[in-house]
């Protein structure tokens, strides 16, 4: 199933970040459906915050890798888009070619600031991030590409109805999907959201906050995309302190086995074993 049908299937799918190409493998093989290019985890993974200090040719080579490593579809972060609708435009034409999923786009500035830093977040004209939506549309080189609008209203403290207004906006401008975040941690203006937004299109959700809150109910309400945004980052940055401690306080990588996976794991993971058919196949 590509992106699009996920979207459009009327079913909740969870959908797991990766950061590199050997998280987007972790993601393929524990049976997701879809891969959320999160700029979070990107942003992160190279060693840098997520308020674009990554450009996005950067971060179109990591999706590049991911895309590489995965056989299931992508949804990338776009975040407010690196710039006007102009930006925009270079960057739907290079994924949509790529064969990516689709591209989220937020009423933020540009550079933007990470959903959960701060309370001063400020959101651009809802024109702004029409007009993106539509420029993404029009330029998109494959009509399965899906363009999703997320709204920051409820981040920025603003409330529903200004982001029932600006979800409505974006569903004029053509909009495959609305995004809507939240940092709340018992998701009730998620709930009150999506029973006013009342199906109108698929909604997508970040429950970073939120995580107590059933799937179940969500998807009775129309949330078609669960994204667990930055898991598989905050897994690895976890568990390689643990490592890297414990190596330091040992003074000896003796002991060790039982928090790291073997090299016959690693081998086998990235399938070497390939390599001997493929030798026996093509070489003379
Ligand atoms: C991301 O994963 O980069 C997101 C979700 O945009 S959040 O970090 O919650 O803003
Ligand atoms: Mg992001």
């Amino acid at each position: 199933m590509n992106f699009k049908q996920l979207l459009n299937n009327g079913q909740l799918d969870m959908v797991l970040e990766a950061h590199n190409g050997l998280s987007a493998k972790v993601v393929n093989e524990a049976g997701y459906n879809a891969i959320w290019a999160s700029g979070l985890s990107i942003s992160s993974s190279l060693g840098l915050r997520d308020c674009n200090e990554a450009s996005w040719s950067q971060v179109l080579d990591i999706v590049e890798s991911i895309y590489d490593a995965s056989e299931i579809p992508i949804l990338f972060d776009g975040d407010s888009g690196y710039g006007n609708f102009n930006n925009v435009r270079q960057l739907v034409k290079r994924l949509s070619h790529y064969g990516i999923g689709g591209i989220s786009l937020e009423d933020k500035n540009f550079p933007k600031m990470n959903s959960f830093i701060g309370d001063d977040q400020l959101l651009v004209p809802y024109q702004e991030l029409a007009g993106k939506i539509k420029a993404a549309q029009d330029i998109k080189k494959n009509d399965d590409f899906v363009v999703i609008a997320r709204t920051e209203s409820l981040i920025a403290g603003l409330g529903i109805d200004e982001a029932l207004e600006r979800a409505n906006h974006y569903y004029n401008a053509g909009a495959d999907a609305i995004f809507i975040h939240s940092k709340q941690s018992d998701g009730q203006e998620i709930l009150d959201f999506a029973k006013q937004w009342n199906k109108r299109l698929p909604l997508v959700v970040a429950p970073t906050t939120y995580t107590s809150l059933p799937i179940e109910v969500l998807e009775k309400l129309g949330v078609s995309i669960y994204l667990c945004a930055n898991h598989l980052m905050r897994a690895s940055l976890f568990n390689m302190r643990i490592v890297a401690k414990l190596i330091k306080e040992k003074k000896s990588i003796n002991g060790i086995d039982q928090h790291i996976s073997s090299l016959e794991d690693v081998f086998s993971f990235l399938n070497y074993k390939e390599l001997d058919l493929a030798e026996n196949k093509y070489s003379y």
